[in-house]
């Protein structure tokens, strides 16, 4: 331990979320500081941050503008009453973010997280079909192995077995899935979008044969699975989802919880691959996690549609949370969005892409790896799963690499790797040097 080192907790209260307790709490790793790419551990360690928290510091750590936005805006105004009242954040944090979305995706209703962004997009999508005389348009479609986070209606349609199934009893109706985009044997170490797979879009045709497109209100994907490992969309694959979507009159939600603000390279996945979705889901980079917020932005015709449905005294849509635009989030965004534009952050990501492509390619030959993965500043390095142990090696690698300095993210036998957008190409090598020595220290 360093001389600065400071004091470990008790550890016995905090219930801690996607943990295993007591193996952390036998060993607890804990950061107590942070600055641009690197973090501080609780042993005084400086930590290059390979994932961007997770997957949501885009900016880099404690910007000052952010910290300062914070602190006026908790002086000024602490807290407004977002139902019947307003403040002049929460409609200028909304038309801002309207701005960077898609053309035509310019109403924003706000959340705290990306699990009640989708849980939102959901009612949304039901609210909408019930407005134009379709209320029996009642299902949705997700897709194996999707994380939309951990609401009851998230892992509903999320695909992520073990998130489903201490609940399976409980899981929303009405839910369909469609098969997952991963092929290693087709594509293994496909640079950026595999050729192989688009087809398995037409698996939706199938599920809308089997349904009956008048009972489906929309389909819920994340453009690139990232929670899951890393699962890159097959060319053409989103394409031919949008399309069907659109001949049997399903909404599509684009789950951009993760690749909105940058992380493909452009202000959101959509326009990465050049596809206008219905709904858009946000959260994480939309201020740059400095602090708890979400969004949904949606097409004006479905805002149009709900809001002109109902009487013109009434509550349009019986939904919203106490934080929903909370100052202080709100103005943690628009700071946040400001140093995007200033640093012209997603066109930098943009720009490092093939260089972090390169550097994580290069690790095909290390040991343990069975397939790369990679798109934007998003890369997934599969590994062999130890015999009887499935997940004993990725957690290995993480816990190794963390002690020679860099924190990566791991999932199943996957590596992950989303650095902040300001990482330097310098960063990327170290990141990837140390998985490639730590690679050949493990068995
Ligand atoms: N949708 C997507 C696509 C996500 O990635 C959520 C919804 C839920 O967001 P909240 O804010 O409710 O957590 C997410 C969250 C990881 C990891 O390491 C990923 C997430 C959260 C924590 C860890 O893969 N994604």
């Amino acid at each position: 331990m360093s001389s600065n080192a400071i004091p470990l907790p008790d550890t016995d209260s905090l219930w801690m979320p996607f943990t295993a307790n007591r193996q952390f709490k036998a060993a607890p790793r804990l950061l107590v500081g942070a600055s641009g790419m690197y973090y501080t551990t609780h042993d005084g360690r400086r930590v290059l941050d390979g994932s961007a928290g997770l997957w949501c510091v885009n900016a880099g750590h404690c910007r000052p503008e952010i910290a300062e936005a914070i602190a006026r805006q908790s002086r000024e105004l602490d807290y407004a009453p977002g139902f019947q009242m307003g403040h002049p954040l929460a409609f200028e944090a909304a038309s801002r973010v309207a701005r960077i979305m898609p053309a035509g995706l310019d109403r924003i209703f706000f959340t705290n997280s990306g699990s009640e962004s989708v849980d939102t997009a959901l009612k949304i999508a039901l609210a909408y079909h019930r407005a134009r005389r379709e209320p029996q348009r009642i299902r949705f479609i997700g897709r194996e192995r999707g994380y939309h986070g951990v609401g009851f209606g998230g892992i509903s349609v999320g695909g992520i077995a073990a998130n489903r199934k201490p609940f399976t009893a409980n899981l929303m109706p009405g839910v369909d899935h469609l098969p997952h985009t991963l092929n290693i044997a087709e594509a293994a170490f496909s640079r950026g979008q595999p050729a192989w797979g688009a087809h398995l879009a037409d698996e939706l045709e199938r599920l809308v044969v089997l349904h009956d497109a008048s009972t489906i209100a929309g389909v819920i994907v994340e453009p690139l699975s990232a929670s899951a490992g890393v699962l890159v969309p097959p060319r053409g694959y989103l394409e031919r989802l949008h399309a069907i979507c659109a001949r049997h009159g399903l909404l599509l939600i684009f789950d951009e919880v993760i690749t909105a603000f940058g992380r493909l390279g452009a202000a959101t996945a959509s326009e990465y691959f050049g596809l206008t979705p219905d709904i858009i889901t946000l959260a994480k980079g939309i201020n740059n996690a400095a602090i708890p917020l979400g969004a949904v932005a949606v097409k004006r015709v479905i805002y149009d549609t709900v809001i002109d449905a109902a009487n013109p005294d009434s509550i349009e849509l019986f939904h919203g949370y106490t934080y929903s635009a909370h100052p202080v989030a709100a103005a943690a965004t628009l700071a946040a969005l400001d140093i995007y534009q200033r640093e012209r952050l997603f066109e930098r990501a943009n720009s490092l892409s093939p260089k972090f492509e390169q550097a994580a390619h290069a690790l095909r030959n290390a040991p343990h790896v069975r397939d790369i993965r990679n798109l934007g500043l998003v890369a997934g390095i599969e590994l062999e799963p130890r015999p009887g142990r499935p997940g004993s090696r990725a957690y290995e690698v993480f816990l190794r690499c963390l002690e020679r300095g860099v924190l990566i993210r791991y999932t199943g036998d996957t590596l992950a790797f989303s650095p902040p957008l300001i990482v330097e190409p310098a960063q990327i090598e170290q990141i990837f040097d140390t998985v490639a020595e730590t690679l050949q220290s493990i068995g």
